[in-house]
């Protein structure tokens, strides 16, 4: 069975059609922040795949934010600006014809690498990207509500949310000072080129994220903390995590790997909770 699979992000909307794991085809476009609301910017995301109608029989969509009844609402507005409430699942029916389910992408993504991962056991998905999201999938079942949400949880060191000062948006930010208008990727690109400043902020939202998986592996107990997400899975980043859990102690260290699936993480679990979920 085939499955539409929209996954969006605080930075870009993924399209995907959906075998099991394989995708077929998929489109990627610019989350249009500023431009419009969600109902265009999925009238825009279905207007670039209108020629795969008739090709799949329903339809999931993962996203930042949380989705209670149909219903999708930001945490924070920083990752994402989008109204409170806004009519999800009634917006993706109406524009596709075909039953629809909605998730968390961070929960969804933990579920696609539960499903077609390596490996057993409890698993904590992470990733790291515009915000910080999460899931947890815990003998053999996925965690909803805001079960995995560790962008929001609160540090010492520092006010507000985690994710203002460990994520992409975090990292593009502490840039400006340096190289205006950074993008995240840009700040990688400067520390590989041996620039001290970006591997400072690369190093400082590393180390957070080190302090994060340690709470989580003695939280939960995981066999594997998942790092997805496209800081997460950046050139050299999971290693300065690791480098900042060298002095854990074995028995207290998370295991941390690379999402299997990469960035199509998301598009296949909420394909796979699509396929299960009857509507
Ligand atoms: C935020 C929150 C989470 C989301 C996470 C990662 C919003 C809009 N989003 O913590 O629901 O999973 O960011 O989102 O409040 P991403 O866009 O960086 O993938």
């Amino acid at each position: 069975e085939t499955v539409l699979a929209l996954d969006i992000g605080g930075t870009k909307m993924l399209a995907a059609l959906v075998r099991g794991e394989t995708v077929a085809d998929s489109l990627t476009m610019p989350t249009p922040k500023g431009d419009g609301g969600p109902a265009e910017w999925l009238e825009a995301l279905f207007a670039g795949i209108a020629h795969w109608q008739g090709t799949y029989e329903s339809v999931g969509v993962a996203v930042t934010g949380i989705v209670d009844d149909g219903l999708w609402s930001p945490l924070n507005r920083k990752t994402l600006d989008i109204p409170d409430r806004f009519p999800l699942l009634q917006t993706v029916v109406g524009l596709s014809g075909k039953p629809a389910i909605a998730a968390n992408d961070a929960q969804a993504a933990a579920w696609g690498e539960y499903r077609y991962g390596d490996g057993e056991g409890d698993l904590v998905f992470l990733t790291i990207s515009t915000g910080i999201g999460g899931g947890v999938v815990l003998d053999g079942k996925l965690r909803a509500g805001l079960a995995g949400h560790f962008g929001l949880t609160q540090g010492q060191d520092f006010d507000g949310a985690l994710e203002d000062h460990v994520s992409g948006n975090f990292i593009a930010a502490e840039a400006a000072a340096h190289q205006p208008g950074a993008s995240a990727r840009e700040v990688f690109t400067a520390a590989e080129k041996g620039e001290g400043w970006a591997d400072a902020i690369l190093d400082l939202s590393a180390r957070r994220a080190a302090i994060l998986c340690r709470n989580i592996k003695l939280t939960l107990d995981p066999a594997r903390i998942v790092i997805g997400g496209g800081i997460g899975l950046a050139p050299g980043y999971r290693a300065r995590i690791e480098a900042h859990l060298d002095d854990v102690p074995e028995r207290l260290r998370p295991r941390l790997v690379p999402a299997r699936l990469g960035d199509k993480a998301g598009v296949v679990g909420i394909a796979d909770l699509a396929r299960n979920t009857k509507t």
